[in-house]
């Protein structure tokens, strides 16, 4: 039944208060069975460091501040209060950013993730999950295990990523296997299993992740993937390319015996879809980040773009009709891209939200991404946009393609506020979005009609949502849609609008300087 799990894709994580709080940013999940298989584990010993754990975290916000002033602390702190490097250097976060020859180091303070840093003779074995480094001059035995995904405190969903053996031996001491393949560079492992197959995750947990952990490397370094698809080497091809200049390796389909002067085993994270920079050790950012999907996807774009034009002078050559001025003035006008579901927390009205943001004196395109949607189409439409508006929900996650400078209008169905705020709302901030987020009254949802006024699910959200993950489910994220008060929400409209025209003029005087 865990295995199941894989599908539904889950939210678990700790307010301010270190209350666990479970929320979804998903719209696959089927069943709230998920639930059961997390929680009704047999009562084993990991389970009780998991609680203790827990335990732990909450206490640790009543102890707060000395608490994180020791030397564990930190790490928690760090994962709840993003870019507060005041108590946090580089060093100390990046314990293991300078092993020395023959050595392993492994950092597990973050809640987020493991990582370890093997650094001279590495060897792969597949077969045996197994990586070992080999050292010439004592035969001591170190043994550690990991599992290089960046959900650590989510157990259930760690219970489907495979764990790898991290051995350091004495050269002596056995079996030297023989390189089958040998590379001059490091290698980062990393999974692609747990909860990718989700935009958000695949960012947040994925990408991020490997951006952070790699991109210091500058292309000489070599992926080794576990969980491996071939659908997200596709999928993220563009971008992959600007993090490695090497083919990557499925840890599991390739068997040979794989060489490495350095081996870095997990990713580091910093906070939700985000780059902290004070935590880099180059001072990277966000938009650092985002300059480079932005050349990832160029040469797509670029060649899109001349597709269409080559189309377009066939076309006019039948028919010698030039674009008319309408269209000519059109192009002018701030654009606005309202991002469209059809499951669940669809946008009832938004046929006249299109209309009235027409009125307001915007273009509007209307996008509806599927999974198979190719990226550098999504990114082609938001990197030329001037507001994005969607109902909260991880196709949030493109904000990631808004130029900063740009708006962002989260439309926040009930009991969704506090998801809504961390995993999208912030982050956008950090890129430098201007983020507006829009939270319905009750008479916006579609529950107004199916519960009595002074129902707790209209009332109290949170109420609803301390009852558990089951509740927050399948009522507010899987049976709610909204109906905007356009008179409410033109507010927003106008102040977008005005934010755009604003910057456009700005962008104008620049140019004309
Ligand atoms: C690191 O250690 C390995 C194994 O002991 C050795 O083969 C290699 O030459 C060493 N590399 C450097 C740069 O010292
Ligand atoms: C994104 O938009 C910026 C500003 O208009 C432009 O310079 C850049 O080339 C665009 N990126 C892509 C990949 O089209
Ligand atoms: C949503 O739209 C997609 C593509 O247009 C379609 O395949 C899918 O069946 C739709 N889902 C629902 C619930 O209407
Ligand atoms: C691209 C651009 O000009 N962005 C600016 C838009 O306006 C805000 C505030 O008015 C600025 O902070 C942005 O830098």
């Amino acid at each position: 039944m865990c295995k199941k799990m894989m599908h539904y894709k889950r939210y678990h994580h700790w307010n301010k208060k270190g209350d666990v709080l479970v929320v979804c940013v998903d719209e696959d999940i089927t069943t709230p069975l998920g639930l059961v298989c997390g929680n009704n584990h047999k009562k084993t010993k990991p389970k009780i460091y998991y609680l203790l754990f827990l335990c732990l975290i909450s206490f640790s916000f009543f102890l707060a501040p000395q608490f994180f002033t020791s030397p564990h602390g930190f790490s928690l702190l760090y994962s709840f209060s993003s870019d507060d490097g005041a108590l946090v250097s580089k060093s100390d976060v990046n314990v293991c950013s300078s092993v020395s020859n023959g050595t392993i180091c492994c950092e597990r303070s973050s809640i987020r993730s493991d990582i370890c840093v093997m650094k001279g003779d590495v060897r792969t074995d597949s077969a045996s999950s197994r990586i070992t480094l080999y050292r010439n001059n004592d035969e001591v035995l170190r043994h550690e295990k990991i599992k290089p995904y960046t959900r650590k405190w989510e157990k259930s969903v760690m219970d489907t990523i495979d764990e790898l053996d991290l051995v350091v031996k004495g050269e002596h001491s056995g079996i030297h296997q023989k390189c089958d393949v040998k590379h001059d560079v490091p290698a980062v492992f990393f999974s692609t299993g747990g909860y990718t197959g989700n935009l958000y995750h695949e960012f947040n947990d994925g990408l991020l992740p490997l951006y952070i952990t790699s991109q210091q490397f500058n292309k000489k370094v070599v992926f080794v993937i576990l969980e491996y698809h071939n659908w997200w080497i596709m999928k993220y091809e563009n971008v992959l390319s600007h993090l490695t200049e090497y083919p990557v390796i499925d840890f599991r389909g390739d068997k040979r015996i794989h060489c490495f002067p350095e081996a870095v085993v997990g990713l580091r994270i910093h906070d939700e879809l985000t780059v902290s920079s004070s935590l880099m050790v180059n001072d990277k950012s966000i938009r650092d980040f985002r300059d480079l999907l932005d050349r990832a996807y160029w040469p797509r774009i670029k060649g899109l773009v001349q597709d269409e034009e080559r189309e377009a002078r066939r076309n006019m050559e039948k028919l010698v009709s030039s674009p008319s001025s309408e269209t000519k003035m059109d192009l002018k006008k701030p654009k606005v891209v309202i991002l469209s579901r059809n499951d669940s927390r669809t946008i009832l009205n938004e046929d006249s939200l299109v209309k009235l943001i027409e009125d307001i004196g915007f273009r509007v395109e209307v996008l509806s991404p599927q999974r198979t949607t190719e990226l550098a189409r999504i990114y082609r439409v938001l990197n030329s946009s001037d507001v994005m508006i969607g109902v909260h929900g991880a196709a949030m996650t493109h904000f990631l393609f808004m130029r900063p400078g740009s708006v962002f209008i989260q439309i926040i169905p009930l009991g969704t506020d506090w998801a809504a705020g961390t995993y999208y709302g912030e982050p956008a901030a950090k890129l430098g979005l201007k983020y507006i987020g829009y939270k319905i009254h009750p008479k916006e949802s579609s529950l107004y009609d199916e519960y009595e006024k002074n129902d707790p699910v209209l009332t109290d959200p949170n109420s609803v949502n301390d009852r558990g993950w089951e509740f927050t489910k399948k009522i507010y994220l899987d049976r709610q849609n909204v109906k905007l008060n356009l008179g409410r929400f033109r507010k927003r409209l106008l102040r977008a609008y005005y934010h755009s025209v604003a910057n456009e003029s700005a962008r104008f005087r620049l140019q004309s300087q």
